[in-house]
């Protein structure tokens, strides 16, 4: 079957590899739905593409900072109309339900309407100066071309993340998509584009990690990185960033735990474990992977959540009564299949699912079924490491400060949440937890764009996206003197 063939954007021109090789982007849940035929760029491409940002500087960082939101604002209003299609075009490539990828899609949408009025802020500092006469300030400035790594599970939001920040503050960019997830980055670039953003501005180079993105991290020309994936990938692109004295913002991974304590809402928690571990088919960076639940409501909990899980519908998203899709790809199921018959050696209990969906009614996609372990015990790798499929753990505490001792066990801090009803560990939760995100009777997901997004531990360096904490990442602070004396000091 043809597909339809999408070439490399570069200086506003659609160029094809000069590998002259291509990738084919494939529907998880029907593997003969070919989405399209994408470059296999190296590092020439990336040269060129950054070449074309490093022109385009020159003007766009001159353009007022309201004019370049206008832009993103027109990109905002632009994507609402497109939405559906957007989020049609989304889950045939990445898997997950319509009703996450049109989430995916709005989140785009709110990170433009936000950015836009970060156009007319990006505030300075004035402060006294220690001499008479002399006023003294500081001023933001775009860092220059940024290079922008992005994974497969937010297609659109992630970009996004990146891309409308960098741009209002005055950036150029240079975005290599994953290679499972091209097409909506493509989508949102062509809208950025139809809302009027010049040539050169933003540019588009497909292709795999080590070929494309690896040549973009230590281009001497990319002032900044923003990479978001596997803390592998991340420690390769700290490392060489680091050499190359680069500011690079890294998000990985997560093994968010919620927490339920004796006095939760035991429903409401269930709600909240269903959609936390199982939403994006627990693809997520901040899906719920352990769940630690009093020993005195575990039996219970365990029960109704075996009994909820099972029930899922799993199947190809574009199917409006479909829960759960497919994972996005063949390498996601086997590290699925790999973690359950680790957990299984280390002792934990299937209690529910454990197996790739194969029965000829999925039309071969990679499918996996709502997978719990009980009897998880905080040393079990299960339990440490991050899965990124629809599997998750169940631990047992004893109390309060057993709960918040095995969540801050691991490696990982990006999100946590505690379902309880008594609003001093809420507060103490919120204090305790070594994690950037904790949510109070809510899932670990569910992030709201003008709040920083990130964490701590292996999960990142430092850096924020969202909020603006993104505005720190996307410039760089000037100090500004101005004598006003005219005399010799
Ligand atoms: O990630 P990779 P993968 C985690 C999750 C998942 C695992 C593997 O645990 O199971 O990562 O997913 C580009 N230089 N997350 O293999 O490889 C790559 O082309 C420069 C968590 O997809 O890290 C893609 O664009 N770039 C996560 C991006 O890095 C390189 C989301 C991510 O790919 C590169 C995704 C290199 N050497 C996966 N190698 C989250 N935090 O949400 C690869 N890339």
């Amino acid at each position: 079957m043809s597909a339809k063939l999408y070439k490399n954007l570069i200086g506003g021109q659609w160029v094809p590899s000069r590998t002259g090789k291509t990738f084919l982007n494939i529907n998880p849940a029907d593997h003969s739905d070919i989405v399209g035929e994408f470059q296999s760029s190296a590092a020439e491409d990336v040269s060129d593409a950054v070449d074309a940002a490093r022109e385009a500087f020159k003007t766009w960082r001159l353009v007022p900072a309201p004019k370049r939101a206008e832009i993103l604002y027109r990109t905002g209003e632009l994507l609402l109309q497109r939405k559906e299609q957007y989020a049609q075009e989304m889950t045939r490539e990445m898997g997950k339900v319509l009703k996450e990828t049109r989430g995916d899609v709005q989140e785009a949408v709110d990170t433009a309407f936000y950015m836009a009025g970060e156009g007319r802020r990006l505030f300075g500092q004035t402060t006294p100066s220690e001499l008479p006469n002399k006023f003294a300030m500081s001023v933001r400035l775009p860092v220059g071309v940024i290079g922008m790594i992005a994974p497969w599970n937010f297609p659109m939001a992630i970009p996004s993340w990146k891309l409308f920040p960098a741009l209002v503050c005055g950036n150029t960019c240079v975005i290599k998509p994953a290679e499972d997830t091209p097409l909506s980055t493509y989508n949102l670039v062509q809208t950025l584009m139809d809302a009027g953003l010049p040539p050169g501005v933003v540019n588009i180079v497909t292709g795999f990690g080590p070929d494309a993105g690896a040549p973009l991290v230590s281009h001497r020309d990319v002032r900044a990185v923003s990479f978001t994936g596997s803390s592998e990938v991340g420690r390769i692109i700290g490392q060489t960033a680091a050499a190359n004295f680069k500011p690079c913002s890294l998000e990985m991974g997560g093994k968010n735990a919620m927490i339920v304590l004796e006095d939760a809402n035991l429903d409401l928690a269930l709600e909240g474990a269903l959609w936390g571990a199982f939403g994006t088919t627990g693809q997520r960076c901040t899906a719920t992977s352990r769940i630690i639940v009093h020993k005195s409501v575990a039996e219970k909990f365990i029960a109704k959540l075996v009994e909820r899980a099972s029930a899922l519908k799993v199947g190809n998203g574009l199917d409006e009564s479909v829960e759960m899709g497919p994972q996005v790809n063949q390498q996601q199921i086997e590290t699925s299949m790999r973690y359950c018959e680790i957990a299984q050696h280390e002792g934990a209990k299937l209690v529910c699912g454990g197996s790739v969906l194969e029965d000829g009614t999925f039309d071969q996609g990679t499918f996996f079924e709502p997978t719990v372990f009980a009897g998880v015990k905080p040393e079990m790798r299960i339990a440490r490491e991050e899965v990124f499929g629809p599997v998750v753990s169940v631990l047992e505490c004893d109390s309060f400060e057993h709960a918040i001792e095995i969540a801050n066990s691991i490696d990982y801090g990006l999100s946590t949440a505690l379902y309880s009803r008594d609003v001093n560990r809420a507060f103490q939760a919120m204090r305790d937890l070594e994690a950037g995100i904790t949510y109070i009777n809510a899932p670990t997901i569910g992030a709201e764009v003008h709040l920083p997004f990130g964490g701590v531990k292996h999960t990142g360096n430092g850096h924020r996206e969202g909020g603006t904490g993104a505005l720190d990442f996307y410039t760089t602070w000037k100090s500004v003197y101005v004598d006003y004396s005219d005399r010799l000091q």
